[in-house]
């Protein structure tokens, strides 16, 4: 039963059917599936078989888009269904996607975790350019800036604003987490940030750690 909604939320992205999403998640949750199961093990399931199946040439853009947009409906039933951790903030956190790059489904789901785990999170959205990222830290008095990046080309994005803190005699402000597909534990070392997390619930863990939680 279990294996079969996990398999049919997989098929409901690949065939970029967002009604069937949604119900599917419905379903799950209603079978007492955790969101970040259901999530992990059928929904970001199929979205990658997708990502495989445009890499190859047997989808193109608009269907790429339409799965995005079932992933999409899947989301807002599983992250509405976190809800908020409540009691006081453990810390107050600005997080978006980099300049260039409007691939923002794992960034959402980074945000739901954060936010489920007491966190306080200023969405910066998708294509956030550096300074954007700098005043609404400065603004919020955020602990931690957060950057996701998709592409390979806007990773460097996440390395200019560490450069652009070290210049500007700022770099210990804030505490800065990396993530997105390309990105790794080696990639953030390299541009000096303070951690990398491979997904949602790595990503509540290690700015656990940076902030002594
Ligand atoms: Co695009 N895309 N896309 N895309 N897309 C990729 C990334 C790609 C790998 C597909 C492929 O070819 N296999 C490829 C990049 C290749 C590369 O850079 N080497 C690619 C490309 C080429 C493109 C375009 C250039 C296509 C074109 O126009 N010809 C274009 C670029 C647009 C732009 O940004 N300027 C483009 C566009 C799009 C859509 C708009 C259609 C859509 C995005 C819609 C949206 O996000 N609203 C889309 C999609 C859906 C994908 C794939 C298929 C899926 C991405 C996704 O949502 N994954 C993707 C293939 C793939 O990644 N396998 C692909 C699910 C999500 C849950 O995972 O985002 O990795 P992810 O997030 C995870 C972790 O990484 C981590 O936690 C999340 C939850 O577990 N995490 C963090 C993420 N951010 C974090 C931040 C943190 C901590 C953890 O702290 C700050």
């Amino acid at each position: 039963m279990t294996d079969d909604l996990f398999k049919k939320a997989a098929a409901s992205i690949v065939e970029q059917d967002r009604e069937a999403a949604m119900e599917i998640a419905t379903q799950a949750l209603a079978a007492g599936i955790a969101p970040s199961e259901i999530m992990a093990k059928g929904f970001v399931a199929g979205i990658a078989e997708v990502g495989e199946l445009f890499e190859s040439g047997e989808l193109f853009l608009p269907e790429l888009m339409m799965a995005a947009q079932a992933m999409e409906g899947a989301m807002s039933v599983t992250n509405a269904a976190l809800g908020e951790g409540g009691g006081q903030a453990k810390g107050t956190i600005v997080l978006g996607t980099v300049q260039g790059d409007v691939h923002d489904i794992g960034k959402a789901i980074v945000i739901a975790y954060l936010k489920a785990n007491s966190y306080e999170v200023f969405d910066l959205g998708r294509d956030c350019a550096l300074e954007t990222f700098l005043a609404k830290a400065a603004e919020h008095h955020a602990q931690v800036i957060g950057m996701s990046a998709l592409l390979t080309t806007t990773m460097e994005e996440q390395k200019k604003l560490i450069a652009a803190l070290k210049e500007r005699g700022a770099r210990d402000t804030y505490k800065i987490i990396v993530g997105g597909a390309p990105c790794t534990q080696r990639w953030a070392d390299q541009i000096g940030a303070d951690a990398y997390a491979e997904d949602a619930s790595d990503g509540v863990k290690k700015i656990d750690a940076l902030l002594g939680h």
